[in-house]
Formats: structure tokens, C-alpha cells, sequence
């Protein structure tokens, strides 16, 4: 499936390319930026090269495109947010790129995408400025569009707009939609066909917890990325608000697109209310109504949606990655990889480091650090125990667990079983005590794993 990315270079953005980009089914053609999205232009096409890079692509043609919405109608993403979405990838484990094939001129790049590929699908997971510029001007060509997968509004859900600008009025609106709406009304009615990915369909599937902890545990540098990409929203935002309010938007759009079987999806009569930049729901008499496909939901659970995801970006051949490879990742990442042997060894070099916990026991720092791992993962049976395997053999290489054992870690029955060791069980009081994980367990050690040189 030849396919042009539209994005506007956020985190979202950033994971959607990289889902598209581990497909094998799927050859991107050419990314095109919008002008009036999370990301400032020029800045958000120079991260999608980096991103480009990573994957072999060096030679991607970018195009950003225009700052101004098509009629003046729209409100831009919030100053703090694009300044920060600019620098996305900013102390992240990215390549650079010296040399991208960056333009200011998307409507060309568009225009060559269409007349080049016969049957080509866009996927806008931004402002669909540079679209509805492209159908305005060129609408002889926009025919050829063979579909449009779209990440952007709200049919029968409330809006998005007040999670990011509590000041606004508007109850209704998407924030894709919102930053450009005559866009959106412009590319409605172009007559091309149109998969409407909108938040009726990406309430289905918040991040998890769980999933944040199984990225957190992966050295393949995509998955790695995604990890950093993450957390340093997280970290921003706080895990209250992480955990309530991100959603897989424009990434389940991109599993949309490459697998149109996971959607739940109705053929909707949607009128665009440009004044209030909300996709209405109307009686299909009503003028100015265009009949689309709209995604309602999701065919699977939440779970395998994350798993399928976790599944592409995994299988992704490393050698066609360039550049990240284990050797870049922090120590304590890198430690996963490593064969038996080379596990023994770094614990033995580990041992001397002492944490003292907080009730007052010294254990390895890299014991604990592996067993908070193992606890944040326990959502995950198989993650889980492989962590907490892990932990048992840095104790004691000859340490195996007992089948007993396994059975009742995984009944959860953690801090009751004579079997596990009193360090252990240290550990895990500490870590359990009050609301969640104490991860502060682990900080010394993760400071000292990322001071610590890189081989
Ligand atoms: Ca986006």
C-alpha cells in the first residue's frame, strides 16, 4: 500500500511513522507537515527526518506546509505546546539527519505522490491545511486520491479542546479539527473516500500502565523510542493526568489504516459546523451533508491493540534500523539483552551498589531496581515473570523457581511465600507501601545507570 503521511510531528504523530514504517505491507511515499498543527513547520519536518533516518529512509521527501488555516476559521494549538513539540526529540535516543529532503512546498510533494502512485491513501493525523489547500488547487488531481484516513473529530463523543485550553468554549470540537475546520469542511466534500478516525473510536484504547512498563523493558531501539517518547510526556504532564488522558490517537488511525479489520466503523451523514469545528452528526437530507466512513470503534480488545502494535514494531527487521542500536541504550536497558553469562557478570560488578530501603535494609541496587521492574510489569503474567526470573538469577545464579512458586507469583501471592527471599520480599514491602509503586527505589539506580559512561 503506497501511503503519504500528514502529520503535524507530534509524539502521536511520531509513533503512527513508526507503526507505518515497521509495516511490511506499507511504502510511505512522502510525509507533508501541516503548518498549523502540534508542531511549528519547519521544526516538525526536521524531527520526521530524524525519524526517517532511523528507519533506513533517508531520502524521504518532506515538504511543511503553511502556517495560515484556509479561511482564517480555526484556533492554533497552544503556544507551550507546540514550542515544546518542536523540540520532540530533543535528548532523545533519534539519529540525526545532516541532510533531509526538506521543502516548503507540499502542494508540489502532494501532487507528485498522486501522479505517481496509482492507487495512493493519505493519512492525515494533523490540520488537514495542506489537503484542502491541495484539493482547492489542484482539483483535477484530487480525484485520483484512492482514500483519506483521518484522525480528527468527535461524532457522538464530547470534544477534546478543553484538555489542553480550559479557557475555550467549546465542548464539541477535536483539536485537529478545531486548529483548521474549513480545512476539514474543504476535504469532506472534495468526493474522495474517507475513513473518519475520530475520538468515538480512540476513547477505546487509553495508554496503559501496563503498556508504558513493557515499552520501559525493550532494547529494540522503535520500541525503545516510543518508550522515551512516552515518558517524556509523563514526565511532564504527571501520571495523573498521562494515565486519564492519553489515548492512542493518531497511532490507531495508522493501525486503522494498515488494518482496517480492527476498526468498527458506519457509514455517518456528517456535516461540518465550521463556526464550532465539530463533525455533526445530521439527517442525511440535510444540505451540505457528506456521507462518510466513520470509525466507532474497535473490533478487538484494547489489549490486542497494544499487542498488535507491540507486535509490528517488534518483528521490524533491526538491520533495516540505522544507528540505534543495543550499545546506545542505558546500561539498565542494555542489560536485558545480554546472555546469562554477561548478566552474572554485570551483577557481580553491581553488587558493591547498596540502596538502603525504606525500612532500613541494604539490598543491591540492582536487585531492587530489577524487581520494581518485575512489579510495575506484573499486570503482564509473561512480562512479569520474566523480570522476576531475572531478579532471582542475578541473586543466585543457580537459584531456579519452583513451579510452586511460579504459580503463586502469579496468583499475585507475592509478599506471604516462604520461597522468596527476605531481601526480596524487602523489596517488594517497600515498593507496595502506600499508593502504587515507590519508584523512588529504582531513581538512584536509574541516575547512576545514565551518568554512568557508555561502552
Ligand atoms: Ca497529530
Amino acid at each position: 500500500m503506497k501511503i503519504l503521511i500528514d502529520n503535524d510531528a507530534a509524539l502521536d504523530d511520531a509513533m503512527a511513522f513508526m507503526y507505518l514504517a515497521s509495516c511490511p505491507e506499507i511504502d510511505i511515499v512522502g510525509i507533508t507537515i501541516a503548518g498549523t498543527g502540534e508542531a511549528h513547520g519547519p521544526a516538525g519536518a526536521k524531527n520526521m527526518a530524524r525519524l526517517c533516518k532511523m528507519f533506513g529512509l533517508d531520502d524521504m521527501p518532506i515538504a511543511y506546509g503553511f502556517p495560515e488555516t484556509c479561511s482564517g476559521a480555526g484556533k492554533p494549538f497552544p503556544d507551550w505546546l507546540r514550542t515544546s513539540t518542536d523540540k520532540l526529540l530533543d535528548k532523545l535516543d533519534a539519529p540525526e539527519h545532516p541532510d533531509p529532503n526538506i521543502s516548503d512546498a507540499p502542494l508540489a510533494l502532494i501532487k507528485e505522490c498522486v501522479e505517481d502512485n496509482e492507487e495512493l491513501t493519505i493519512i492525515a493525523t494533523g490540520p488537514l491545511t495542506n489537503i484542502a489547500k491541495f484539493i482547492q488547487t489542484y482539483p483535477d488531481q484530487a480525484h485520483k486520491i484512492s482514500k483519506i484516513v483521518i484522525m480528527g473529530g468527535a461524532v457522538k463523543v464530547p470534544g477534546n479542546i478543553k484538555a489542553l485550553d480550559a479557557s475555550a468554549n467549546n465542548d464539541v470540537a477535536e483539536w485537529n479539527i478545531y486548529a483548521d475546520p474549513s480545512a476539514a469542511d474543504i476535504v469532506f466534500k472534495s468526493g474522495v473516500p474517507i475513513m473518519l478516525v475520530p475520538l468515538d473510536a480512540t476513547n477505546h484504547v487509553l495508554v496503559t500502565r501496563e503498556f508504558i512498563a513493557r515499552l520501559s523493558l525493550q532494547t529494540h531501539p522503535t520500541l525503545h523510542l516510543c518508550y522515551q517518547l512516552m515518558k517524556s510526556l509523563k514526565d511532564e504532564v504527571g501520571d495523573d493526568m498521562f494515565f486519564k488522558e492519553v489515548y492512542l490517537w493518531d497511532t490507531l488511525a495508522a493501525m486503522f489504516c494498515a488494518q482496517p479489520e480492527l476498526a468498527m466503523s458506519n457509514y455517518m451523514p456528517l456535516l461540518m459546523d465550521v463556526e464550532k469545528a465539530q463533525t455533526r452528526l445530521v439527517d442525511q437530507a440535510t444540505e451540505g451533508a457528506t456521507l462518510i466512513k466513520v470509525a466507532t470503534g474497535i473490533s478487538v480488545t484494547p489489549q490486542e491493540i497494544f499487542e498488535k502494535l507491540f507486535k509490528v514494531l517488534y518483528e521490524h527487521r533491526q538491520d533495516q534500523l540505522s544507528e540505534i542500536g543495543p550499545d546506545s541504550s542505558p546500561r539498565h536497558l542494555r542489560f536485558y539483552d545480554q546472555s546469562a553469562a554477561k548478566k552474572e557478570q554485570q551483577v557481580q560488578a553491581d553488587s558493591s551498589d547498596m540502596i538502603k530501603l525504606k525500612n532500613g535494609t541494604e539490598v543491591p541496587k540492582i536487585l531492587a531496581y530489577i524487581i520494581c521492574k518485575a512489579i510495575e510489569a506484573m499486570w503482564n503474567g509473561d512480562e512479569f515473570m520474566h523480570c522476576y526470573s531475572l531478579a532471582m538469577h542475578c541473586r543466585d545464579p543457580k537459584n531456579k523457581l519452583s513451579d510452586n512458586t511460579q504459580k503463586k507469583l502469579r496468583q499475585k501471592a507475592l509478599i506471604v511465600n516462604d520461597e522468596i527471599p527476605e531481601e526480596v520480599k524487602n523489596i517488594m514491602l517497600c515498593a507496595f507501601e502506600g499508593d502504587g509503586l515507590d519508584m523512588a527505589i529504582c531513581s538512584p539506580f536509574l541516575k547512576s545507570a545514565s551518568a554512568s559512561p557508555k561502552r
